[in-house]
């Protein structure tokens, strides 16, 4: 960052001492994990400016649309319907989540044996060092797992904006009316933040909007089933990680453009790794900015990620929205019908997520699924035997891994892949 942003984030009420020695840790983990990898794209020179201007020219952009009259809605979770953010004209921001910082502080008021996300979100607002936390007008939580749905709770005295939502947790006909009453309480709640009333050419901009961004993702995924692989894991995890905060139509662009280059690179069978390289689909918890860890210990591990079974990746993009309807009420039902499809660990049963995951490995020719749950994340924890179990009937091999956000553990990850990736070798 060349510009001085200190005066912005002093304004949005971040604490500039523990915020400097948060980008100084996402700096150099950044130059470790990713600026050290070879034979990049060179469209990811896109993605190493965005993520150098992450709390600086984007944090900006923000501030300069809410000036000229815009909201900012903070989300946790993919539940919550870009597609009505964007019909408001306001603008949505995935709140990350993804690093251990301001820990001890979130002990205080959560128990020790909470997920590291949840900890994760306490941690940054009690430090005051997201800025897209403060600049948020609205921020949406969620009742999906037990631990999120609980700490909003405490969460709610802390940010007082805070909005949350009910997410079912089966799949019945009444489970979807209960979703699209929520989405009905939702859209209301947005043309009050806004003042602005949802109409037919308003939710069908946002759908486009937002499907465009799904089908750049889909073609990205579909690339990677390439051998020898034209991107990295890591690159395309952050890819998806930063289509949670990025103006989505720029993002869109910047991911068809970097397609284009990997088509180039398939035909001239140009790749990151050798060809023949073990390739390994993560299935599990979403990985959200900057947790790289897993990935990063998979890839010098000499294995190859082709694919992610995760909300940062095909759970949270699969599917369209139909955008064939010509009412508000026909696209809202639209857009229920595509959300009740994600398949999230806290709904019971939950079958399609085991055929997802088969379909993921087949579809990138997987050689082997490593399974990754944090720890203490009850819903993929013990999900993670069923899909284990399932995928060694279908005879694809099969990690499972329980972890945090923490680094002490990567000595002992490293040795467990590294063992796994010497079995499904060719
Ligand atoms: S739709 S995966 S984004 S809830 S890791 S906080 S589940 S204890 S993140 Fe998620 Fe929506 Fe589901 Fe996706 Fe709880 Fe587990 Fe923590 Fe989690």
């Amino acid at each position: 960052m060349t510009t001085d942003y200190r005066p912005m984030w002093t304004n949005l009420g971040l604490n500039l001492e523990a915020h400097d020695a948060l980008l100084g840790v996402l700096g150099k983990m950044y130059q470790d994990t990713y600026l050290a990898q070879k034979n990049r794209p060179s469209g990811m020179g896109y993605l190493d400016f965005v993520m150098s201007e992450v709390h600086g020219l984007r944090i900006k952009e923000l501030m300069d649309a809410k000036a000229a009259g815009r909201k900012i809605v903070g989300t946790f979770c993919v539940f919550v319907p870009d597609e009505l953010i964007l019909a408001v004209d306001a603008i949505s921001v995935g709140l990350c989540a993804g690093a251990e910082f301001g820990i001890e502080d979130a002990e205080k008021m959560l128990p020790r044996n909470t997920c590291s996300l949840i900890k994760a979100f306490f941690g940054f607002k009690l430090n005051k060092v997201c800025p897209y936390i403060e600049a948020s007008n609205m921020i949406v939580g969620e009742t999906t797992c037990d631990g999120k749905k609980k700490a909003y709770e405490i969460f709610k005295g802390i940010q007082p904006n805070l909005y949350v939502m009910e997410v079912p947790q089966m799949k019945r006909t009444q489970d979807k009316e209960l979703l699209k009453g929520e989405y009905a309480r939702f859209k209301a709640e947005l043309e009050k933040l806004t003042g602005v009333t949802i109409n037919t050419a308003r939710l069908k901009k946002g759908i486009a909007i937002v499907n465009n961004r799904r089908k750049a993702l889909h073609r990205l995924a579909v690339l990677r089933a390439a051998d020898p692989a034209p991107i990295s894991g890591l690159d395309a995890l952050l890819i998806n990680q930063v289509a949670f905060y990025d103006n989505p139509e720029r993002f869109t662009d910047s991911v068809n453009k970097i397609c284009d280059e990997l088509e180039l690179r398939i035909k001239k069978q140009e790749g990151v790794f050798p060809k023949g390289t073990p390739r390994v689909l993560v299935s599990g918890c979403p990985m959200a900015v900057p947790n790289w860890k897993l990935p990063s210990i998979i890839e010098t591990s000499g294995a190859v990620i082709v694919g992610e079974e995760s909300c940062v990746g095909e759970r949270g993009t699969q599917n369209l929205v139909d955008d064939s309807g010509t009412t508000v009420d026909a696209l809202m039902n639209a857009i229920v019908e595509r959300y009740f499809k994600i398949d999230c660990a806290i709904f019971t049963p939950n079958e399609s997520r085991l055929d997802h995951i088969k379909t993921l490995a087949r579809k990138y020719h997987a050689d082997g699924v490593i399974h990754y749950a944090l720890q203490f994340c009850s819903p993929y924890v013990i999900e993670s035997y069923p899909v284990e179990q399932a995928l060694i009937t279908d005879g694809i091999p099969t990690m499972r891994i329980e972890t945090d956000y923490s680094q002490e553990d990567i000595g002992q990850l490293k040795t467990r892949v590294e063992a796994f990736i010497e079995t499904i070798k060719k």
